[in-house]
């Protein structure tokens, strides 16, 4: 029964299927069918390509950030010209006047003494006697040769005035170990009358016993023996020299 139903539906398919080719128009009543179920969703589709840009927006606000910290300092500029010498001063007080006075007498005071220390400096012996220095670089010469080098050096050829001075002078002569030592004192002028080299008549002598005696009527200058005492001897002899500052 079954094959039947089947065999008569396709021959019914069939006969369907000629009479549409013969009559594609055909205006054959026909019965519509009952509607078939929904099909179901097909998969999603590509995506789409990107739009155009939009407009460009509207400028932003100022930003609202703290001040950063300040840079370094610069390089020095160049020095400038000399300024202009200033007024002078109103004049000080009588007590004011008086005090730069002094002042400036004991700069100078300090300035002179300071440039006699220095000079006492540049000798290789030098002892201090009173308000006197005694020099010497313990060279030896006669007379002469001693009185240049002392006034070369702006001093004068040593001239003890008093036991004091006769005594340092013997402690340079030891350190020199030196016999005799020229004095700035001779009897030139006038035979036997000894005298400075200003020409005034000595306040302190230390003659050894029978000098001066003007030895072979030839003695006219004066030395210091290491022991301290005196004698006159040839002014060309050759002696130590010393010089008083
Ligand atoms: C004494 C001194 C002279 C010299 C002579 C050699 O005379 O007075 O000055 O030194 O001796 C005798
Ligand atoms: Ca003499
Ligand atoms: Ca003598």
């Amino acid at each position: 029964m079954a094959l039947l139903k089947h065999q008569l539906c396709a021959s019914l398919l069939l006969m369907e299927s000629v009479l549409l080719l013969a009559a594609p128009e055909s205006s054959c009543p026909a019965y519509a069918g009952v509607p078939g179920t929904p099909g179901h969703n097909g998969s999603p589709g590509r995506d789409g390509r990107d739009g155009f840009p939009g407009p460009k927006g509207e400028k932003g606000d100022p930003g609202v950030g703290a001040q950063g910290p300040p840079g370094k300092m610069g390089p020095p500029g160049a020095v400038g010209p000399k300024g202009d010498k200033g007024n002078p001063g109103l004049p000080g007080t009588g007590v004011q006047s008086a005090l730069v006075t002094q002042l400036q007498s004991d700069v100078k005071r300090l300035t002179d003494r300071l440039a006699a220390v220095e000079k006492v400096l540049g000798f290789r012996m030098f002892r201090k006697v009173g308000q006197k220095y005694y020099v010497t670089d313990g060279l030896q010469g006669n007379f002469e040769k001693a009185q240049k080098f002392c006034s070369d050096a702006g001093a004068k050829i040593v001239l003890p005035r008093s036991e004091d001075e006769n005594k340092v002078l013997t402690s340079m002569q030891a350190a020199l170990e030196s016999t005799y030592v020229y004095a700035g004192a001779t009897d030139r002028q006038k035979e036997g009358h000894f005298v400075d080299m200003s020409g005034k008549p000595l306040t302190f002598t230390k003659w050894k016993e029978n000098e001066p005696n003007d030895h072979k009527g030839a003695e006219d200058c004066t030395v210091i023996y290491k022991s301290g005492v005196w004698n006159d001897v040839n002014c060309n002899s050759e002696w130590h020299v010393v010089c008083e500052l």
